[in-house]
């Protein structure tokens, strides 16, 4: 199929997905280590990292096809400037952990641009045509050029992936719906630090007829995107 093709539905909740290839993204948030290694922003909160590992491979395996198929895609990455201008001071005391962000740790300063903990994840490296979004906060439309790179393109739907399912993938998609963007989330593409948060974050999404958008599964969208 190319990307060109016209409109194909995906199973979701709460009802099928118009995917319009032509006019769709793959949006990849802060598949980043510090948030999915040991030592990074993420273990320094406090969190257990191995709950988002389950959903490198099921973002590997979407990523080739929508590369295969021609879909747009874009990464985007939670950070701030290394002089930290860019970082609201409540942002950078909140929590009170004995490590926060700038300050140094085993992969560099945390969630800094240009550390090794801010890059993506090997796994899910972007290619160097698949643009990069840094973003300074939760949601990737603030202080960002995304909603730009959006319309340059012609995207009006997005597949929203990556983590964490109730904190920047959320708030993502949510700026993204009031933009206008249909948003669709496969539920093994996203993970959080907090099962119960993941459960809820997907319903809420998907809930009173699709407040906020689509839920579905990678395998719904693959079956889709290898169909003739
Ligand atoms: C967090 C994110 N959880 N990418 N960032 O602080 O969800």
């Amino acid at each position: 199929m190319s990307a060109a093709a016209a409109t194909r539905h995906i199973s979701a909740e709460p009802y099928a997905f118009e995917f319009t290839p032509a006019a769709c993204a793959l949006l990849v948030i802060d598949m980043q280590r510090d948030f999915l290694e040991p030592g990074g922003f993420g273990a320094a909160l406090g969190n257990d990292v191995t709950h988002l590992r389950r959903a490198i491979a099921p973002n590997r395996a979407l990523l080739a096809a929508c590369r295969a198929t021609g879909l747009t895609v874009l990464h985007t990455r939670e950070g701030h400037r290394p002089d930290l201008a860019d970082l609201p001071p409540a942002k950078k005391i909140r929590g009170h952990g004995a490590r926060t962000i700038g300050d140094p740790g085993p992969m560099g300063r945390l969630l800094v641009r240009g550390e090794p903990g801010h890059a993506i994840i090997p796994e899910l490296a972007p290619l160097p045509t698949e643009p990069v979004i840094d973003k300074p906060g939760k949601g990737a439309f603030y202080a960002t050029d995304l909603h730009a790179s959006l319309q340059h393109r012609g995207i009006r739907q997005l597949i929203v992936t990556g983590v964490t399912t109730e904190v920047c993938v959320h708030t993502t998609v949510r700026e993204a719906n009031d933009r206008g963007y249909d948003c669709l989330v496969p539920s093994d593409c996203v993970a959080s630090y907090f099962p119960e948060f993941h459960s809820a974050a997907l319903k809420m999404i998907s809930a009173q007829g699709g407040i906020f958008g689509w839920v579905t599964t990678s395998e719904k969208i693959l079956a889709v995107l290898h169909s003739p």
